[in-house]
């Protein structure tokens, strides 16, 4: 309850996933607090227009050191959501890394570091259900 999420999700390695983003979000918001619910904005291409960069990193960068928790949505392979994954670790974020195991397979950069709790699933119910237990 009440605990401060970092969701991570593709921006500019793709936005296939954005409506899952978006509904995992919306989720975790019932009992808890999203840091980055920009992941989840449908309209997203449309206002990332002018934003610089280095601001960009350094809001998200602060929302790493502060959140109690990261849960990353990987199916869709980012370079962003990797660099933040290695930077939680770095300041001992508990990280759940979720993705559909049919459809991709994931890093040996993530799969190998025992430091990451690696979450397959195939369906939105399951993937659902297991944030629910990490949240409780
Ligand atoms: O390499 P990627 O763009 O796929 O990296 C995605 C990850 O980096 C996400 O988990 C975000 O936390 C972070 N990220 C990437 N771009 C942005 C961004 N752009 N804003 C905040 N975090 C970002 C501006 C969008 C805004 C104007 C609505």
């Amino acid at each position: 309850m009440n605990q401060k999420v970092y969701f991570a999700g593709s921006i500019r390695g793709g936005r296939a996933d954005a409506q899952l983003y978006h509904d995992i979000i919306a989720m975790i918001n019932e009992t808890d607090q999203v840091l980055t619910e920009h992941v989840g904005d449908l309209d997203l291409a449309a206002k990332e227009q002018g934003k610089k960069d280095q601001l960009i990193y350094e809001k998200d960068t602060a929302w790493l050191r502060e959140c109690d928790l990261l849960i990353a949505e990987c199916t869709c392979p980012s370079l962003g959501v990797g660099y933040e994954l290695a930077y939680a670790e770095r300041y001992n974020k508990p990280c759940y890394v979720f993705y559909r195991r049919s459809q991709v397979q994931l890093s040996a950069m993530i799969t190998g570091d025992p430091y990451y709790t690696v979450i397959p699933y195939e369906t939105k119910e399951e993937l659902f259900g297991k944030i629910r237990e990490i949240l409780s």
